[in-house]
């Protein structure tokens, strides 16, 4: 049997957010053994190491209600030709960052492989503002929006086409703080969402089977992106918003797991590791062992 192959690709970007630090991101998730827990679990594993972004200090900030907008494009512009030269190649593509702003390279290399993906957004927020509806001006809170094609030229127009995603297949799982108007948006779009009152009442184990059904249907598969701030504050310190009452180390890993049985999986971000903020590297070990799960990895095989 052929070995399957994934491609590590790091975006040590922090432009997007406000909290500086998720650029070591990339750093501490090598560092916490991403290489070794994959070639153990049988993967071919492959690393063409990270993309280069502008730092901070050197650039300014142009438009306070689109921060860093020309350094952002710039860094997906780079993306996302790598994200689907992978899928093309039958490559999954593993994107470490850096801040979610990312999410909209990683999209648009999905849409640009020429597979039909569904999505699965595990993140706290529902990252779908715009210009006309963000408060804080900051990118990484308006992937989700872009690769719906709602947004500035700039952001939606990376690999081309106007919308990389079907709504219809589109999922949020572990929401739990929506901006106002972006919730407005996101109700009036066919996007599922399953809050954490739906986790709570459903149990994850049903949560996920949906979400699964909802993203592969009609699809090819599946591509995750996943902001460990979905995670409770407990378990992933090491984020820039953390949000009390998120999902649990074992829910985080159920979903993971059950990521891994459907064999669906074309394609994953893993997203907003801050080492500043962690605690002993907390965070970016838990972003290996999750990773680890989505990649096959059992407790008891
Ligand atoms: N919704 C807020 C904003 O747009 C917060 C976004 N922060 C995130 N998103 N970490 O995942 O600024
Ligand atoms: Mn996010
Ligand atoms: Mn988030
Ligand atoms: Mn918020």
């Amino acid at each position: 049997m052929e070995r399957r192959k994934v491609r590590i690709i790091g975006v040590p970007i922090d432009l997007g957010a406000d909290r500086r630090g998720v650029d070591m991101g990339p750093s501490a998730i090598r560092y916490a053994g991403l290489h070794e827990r994959l070639k153990k679990l049988g993967w071919e594993v492959e690393d063409v190491g990270n993309i280069d972004v502008p730092i901070a200090e050197t650039r300014e900030i142009k438009d306070p209600l689109l921060k860093y907008l020309p350094e952002i494009s710039e860094v997906n512009e780079k993306l996302y030709p790598l994200v689907a030269q992978a899928i093309k190649e039958g490559v999954i593509p593993l994107v470490i960052g850096g801040d979610h702003s990312l999410g909209i390279g990683s999209l648009a290399g999905c849409a640009a492989s020429g597979k039909q993906f569904g999505v699965i957004w595990f993140d706290t927020h529902g990252d779908y503002n715009s210009v006309d509806t963000t408060s804080s001006g900051n990118i990484h809170g308006m992937p989700l929006a872009v690769a719906n094609g709602i947004g500035v030229e700039e952001l939606v127009r990376i690999g081309g086409a106007d919308r990389k995603i079907k709504e219809e297949n589109t999922v949020i799982i572990g929401a739990r703080d929506f901006d106002d108007e972006e919730r407005d948006m996101i109700r009036q779009s066919k996007i599922t969402v399953f809050s954490m009152s739906d986790i709570d009442r459903l149990g994850m184990e049903v949560v996920v089977r949906q979400g699964l059904e909802i993203a592969n249907q009609g699809t090819d598969g599946v591509h995750i992106s996943f902001d460990l701030d979905v995670l409770d504050p407990s378990e992933a310190p090491g984020v820039g918003t953390p949000v009390q009452g998120g999902i649990t180390y074992r829910e985080a890993h159920l979903a993971m797991e059950m990521v891994a049985d459907c064999q669906c999986l074309l394609s994953m971000d893993v997203v907003e590791v801050n080492p500043i903020l962690d605690v002993q590297n907390k965070t970016a070990e838990l972003a290996v062992g999750l990773i680890g799960s989505a990649f096959g990895q059992k407790i008891y095989p």
